[in-house]
């Protein structure tokens, strides 16, 4: 049975239902820290309130269920985090070593995210190694690194079957993401269905690597399947399907929509972030050790966007 903390998140959302599907619905149970009854995680299988800085309540629900893997996806994104910082300590931080102190406890797999948002400055910003300096600047960024550094350590002490990818920025039609830098990405194609038009918050130029929401999910399946002789790096595969600006999405989506025009409003704590953070990233680490092979390129991505939010509006596709 598979234990998901921020069931209601954007890769959450995605992934209770995709593992519902695979193993069944009562193997998965989805938790987060509030209840939505719009959602339909929480009526298609277990569902609890957790907030995950409560080790107490995380242990008894990991026990009702004997969970044999915990995947770790409640966190505060980096744009958010910049804002309360200390807050977003004690979620990401606190909440990680409670989840890997009951992954320990009950010798569970276990699977946490992390970001290209754990390199820095000082990181090579093209084609970023999986191996390389990482002295992020930012909240988040720090509490991902300690992140891949605490789940290498619960391997290396205790045996903890501990795996985890560094995810680009991810591009979904399901659950929005919320307080993230590489938001825009997403937001650019609800607006272009509503309004042709959107006022970009990420200055033109600004390369940065992502994925489609479907490649995130079979990369979590496949690494958490993947055989564990083959695994050299453990944790913080370097994933990535696409290293793109906001011009190139315009681009794109004026294919399908040709009035759809691009405007900026640069906001400069999410511009900081992203100038942070590489262009592009090589992610030869996952391709080799377990297979990792994204489908889905920017336009063939940004066809399946807008027929999708097209047809949650019920507009027709252009
Ligand atoms: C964020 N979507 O923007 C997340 C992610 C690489 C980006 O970490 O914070």
């Amino acid at each position: 049975k598979i234990l998901i903390t921020g069931s209601l998140g954007q890769i959450g959302s995605e992934l209770v239902r995709r593992l519902r599907d695979l193993y069944g619905k009562d193997h998965v149970i989805a938790t987060d820290i509030r209840r939505t009854d719009d959602s339909k995680i929480i009526h298609s299988g277990p569902f609890e309130i957790l907030d995950v800085t409560d080790a107490k309540n995380f242990s008894r629900i990991a026990n009702k269920y004997n969970v044999d893997t915990i995947i770790h996806l409640a966190t505060i994104l980096s744009a958010k985090a910049e804002n309360t910082p200390l807050h977003a300590w004690n979620i990401n931080m606190g909440g990680l070593v409670n989840a890997l102190e009951i992954a320990r406890n009950l010798d569970t797999k276990f699977f946490t995210p992390s970001s290209i948002g754990s390199f820095g400055p000082l990181t090579p910003k093209v084609n970023t190694p999986q191996d390389t300096i990482q002295r992020p600047n930012t909240m988040y960024g720090i509490n991902k690194v300690a992140g891949e550094l605490l789940c290498d350590y619960y391997y290396n002490k205790f045996s903890l079957d501990t795996r985890s990818v560094r995810f680009p920025g991810l591009i979904s039609h399901g659950t929005p993401p919320g307080g993230g830098t590489t938001d825009y990405a997403v937001e650019i194609y609800y607006e272009a269905v509503k309004k042709q038009a959107y006022t970009c918050y990420i200055q033109k130029g600004t390369y940065m690597d992502m994925m489609y929401m479907p490649d995130a999910m079979d990369a979590i399946i496949q690494l958490m399947e993947a055989d564990p002789a083959k695994l050299r790096h453990r944790n913080a595969f370097n994933l990535t399907a696409m290293s793109v600006e906001p011009e190139d999405f315009a681009k794109e989506i004026q294919k399908h929509i040709p009035s759809f025009t691009i405007h900026y409003q640069i906001d400069p704590v999410r511009q900081s972030i992203a100038d942070s953070w590489p262009n592009s990233i090589d992610a030869s680490a996952a391709k080799n050790e377990w297979g990792f092979h994204p489908q889905y390129d920017l336009e063939k991505m940004t066809i399946d966007m807008l027929t999708n939010i097209e047809s949650d509006n019920n507009i027709g596709i252009k």
